[in-house]
């Protein structure tokens, strides 16, 4: 059998078509079609795998996934062990902290005692330590932004890109505690073949970002 690489991709979420367009640029070429949760390349081995974002960082460090691209946030989230091999300039964002607007703030210290909603725990609980801040994290799975004028917490801590969300849900953003932006993660032992694969794909894609600059 051929040595083939696989690389994990979001299923379709706000990476996936830069993801894909991304390989495509690398001149790999592949049938997409059909909401299929795996394909081939035809003119590179390589196999793409469709997943749920968050679990892409588990996927290779099992070695299911040679390769993954995915959020900084959610790779550091997710602390798994993998390699960050390059960072793609793609979905830019950050992770912020944001209180009801009619709050006031004066700096980190206030938030010491407060309850503070995210599906980001350990990226605020490392933060909040480095600070010295003693905060109740709250953990939730979703709809974070809803949880001050709720009543669930006094702040959030979430992805903010354009800043309209906080802003509709009457929260002022305080702190940013993370800048990301899509990268590509490797498995720690990949076998020879795949590292050399890894290596080709390296190279298109930097050729690729230097055309672009
Ligand atoms: O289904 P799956 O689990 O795969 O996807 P997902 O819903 O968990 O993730 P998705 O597709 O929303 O985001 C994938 C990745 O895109 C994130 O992990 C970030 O790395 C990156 N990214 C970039 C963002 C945003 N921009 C973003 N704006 N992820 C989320 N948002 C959300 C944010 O959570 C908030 O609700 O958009 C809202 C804020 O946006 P603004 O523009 O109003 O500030
Ligand atoms: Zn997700």
């Amino acid at each position: 059998m051929i040595d083939t690489i696989r690389i994990a991709i979001q299923k379709s979420g706000r990476l996936s078509e830069d993801s894909l367009k991304l390989i495509k640029e690398c001149g790999i070429r592949f049938d997409n079609g059909g909401g299929k949760l795996k394909t081939a390349a035809t003119n590179f081995p390589a196999e793409i795998l469709f997943l749920r974002d968050d679990d892409i960082p588990g996927y290779v460090e099992d070695g299911v996934a040679h390769l993954g691209i995915v959020g900084q946030n959610v790779s550091e989230e997710t602390n798994k062990n993998v390699n960050t091999v390059h960072k793609l300039g793609f979905s830019k964002c950050r992770l912020s902290i944001g209180i009801l607007r009619e709050q006031n703030y004066e700096g980190v210290q206030d938030l010491d005692g407060k309850s503070i909603a995210t599906t980001y725990p350990r990226l605020l609980g490392e933060y909040l330590k480095a600070h010295q801040v003693q905060a109740n994290i709250h953990e939730i799975s979703g709809s974070v932004e809803i949880a001050p004028s709720i009543g669930l917490a006094d702040a959030v801590c979430d992805i903010v890109s354009s800043g309209s969300t906080l802003l509709s849900n009457g929260l002022k953003e305080v702190e940013t505690i993370f800048r990301s932006e899509a990268v590509m993660i490797a498995n720690k032992n990949l076998p020879a073949p795949q590292q050399a694969l890894l290596d080709q794909l390296l190279f298109r894609i930097q050729s690729v970002q230097e055309a672009k600059n």
